[in-house]
């Protein structure tokens, strides 16, 4: 029997129509895109067509910057360390904004960052599970905050956040806004254009795209120092030779996001449900978050009374990839920040799996994966020294 994979926010499958595009930039057209031979120039001409599909898919302006990375660490380190360098480090800013939920990358680097000094707010998440405009403009002061920093959908409970209003809140006074928007592409439309944004971060390999490589916008005449020095590779903002069968790729790949939102949004929504709807179906289970808030194709599920980790086991060997939270954090015995920021019990804490499909999952992958965790759920909770069987009501958490 075939596996299923429903672990889709910790990496996707590479579209096989990206891999034939990436195909001929290996041992053919092997040139570097700065050369001016033949060799140089033909890769460039396929270089600027996957900038303009990157350009295109966030709906970026000819005069934004869209700089390629290594990856979606790389691009919210720059940030945050750039802003550092241009703002806080002599002044005149003293402060970052950022959440409680953000993916370890920019939790860390923030955390590096308050090492050096710098003031750094982690604001709460409301009941829902996401930081409204409300608490942004109570911890916002013009006169200190040089940058707030939000994810556009968290990876662990796929919740939206309202970045429309967030970035207009912090254009209206002045604060630079970055958003993560990572979990975001390909899963709900992202347009430059229309929210302000300053700096906005994505990684191919969230999108059928390939692994190391992803992409920083920063909007048109924003000063940024570089992470890395060296050529003046990307205008000068970021050094190294770009990864050209890469890009060619996440350009494809980019395009093809923005082709599926409407199936995203229909057929992998409904195959969500099905599944959410049959988790739910089982006794006390509860999932994080109400739907119309969240990503698609995203579950964050607690099975009352079995350790997250064990069902991850019990589920992988019959068959079906899941992942206790982000696979980033899965070497971390600590209680999830995320689940500790939404209020949720440290007995929950302890036993979320989350379920996230892509456009490749079938419904017939989707029936399958709901016996299989219907089957692991009542073979662990019959050995489990916690379950003490089904209680009355369903248990709740600051999510749902
Ligand atoms: N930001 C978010 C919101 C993410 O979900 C991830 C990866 C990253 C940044 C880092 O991306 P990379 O390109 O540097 O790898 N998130 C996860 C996850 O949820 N499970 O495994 C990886």
């Amino acid at each position: 029997m075939d596996r299923i994979y429903l672990d889709n926010n910790a990496t996707t499958i590479v579209d096989p129509r990206v891999r034939e595009a990436m195909d001929p930039y290996f041992c053919r057209q092997y040139g570097n895109p700065n050369s001016l031979h033949g060799f140089g120039t033909e890769v460039h001409a396929a270089m600027r067509l996957a900038m303009d599909r990157l350009y295109a898919g966030i709906h970026a302006g000819d005069e934004d910057d869209v700089i390629i990375t290594s990856c979606a660490c790389e691009g919210n380190n720059h940030v945050l360390k750039g802003v550092y360098f241009d703002l806080l480090r002599n002044g005149p800013k003293s402060e970052i904004l950022t959440t409680q939920v953000e993916h370890p990358c920019v939790r860390n680097t923030c955390a590096f960052l308050e090492d050096l000094g710098v003031k750094v707010t982690y604001m709460p998440v409301n009941a829902d599970g996401i930081v409204d405009a409300d608490t942004l403009r109570r911890h916002i002061h013009p006169e200190r905050t040089a940058l707030v920093s939000v994810m556009w959908a968290n990876n662990e409970t796929g919740l939206i956040f309202p970045v429309q209003e967030l970035a207009e809140v912090c254009r209206a006074n002045n604060v630079l806004f970055h958003t993560d928007a990572v979990q975001a592409i390909g899963k709900v439309p992202v347009d430059v254009a229309r929210v302000p944004v300053d700096f906005l971060t994505f990684s191919a390999h969230k999108f059928h795209g390939p692994k190391g490589i992803g992409g920083l916008f920063i909007r048109k005449g924003l000063k940024l120092t570089p992470l890395i020095h060296g050529g003046e590779q990307m205008g000068g903002r970021r050094a190294g030779t770009v990864n050209v069968p890469y890009l060619v790729g996440m350009g494809l790949a980019m395009e093809m996001a923005g082709d599926s939102l409407a199936f995203e949004a229909s057929v992998v929504r409904r195959l969500r449900d099905r599944l959410e709807d049959a988790i739910l179906a089982l006794p006390d289970t509860l999932v994080v978050g109400r739907r119309e808030l969240r990503t698609p194709n995203t579950i964050l599920a607690s099975f009352r009374g079995i350790e997250g980790e064990a069902m991850i086991w019990d589920l992988n060997a019959g068959g079906v990839a899941a992942s206790t939270g982000s696979a980033c954090a899965s070497e971390s015995l600590e209680s999830n920040p995320t689940f500790v920021a939404m209020g949720i019990s440290d007995e929950l804490a302890h036993t979320g799996i989350r379920f996230s499909l892509s456009r490749f999952t079938s419904a017939e992958e989707i029936e399958r994966a709901a016996q299989v965790i219907r089957r692991s759920a009542e073979r662990l909770r019959a050995i489990s020294s916690t379950y003490d069987g089904a209680q009355a009501g369903p248990a709740t958490t600051g999510g749902n």
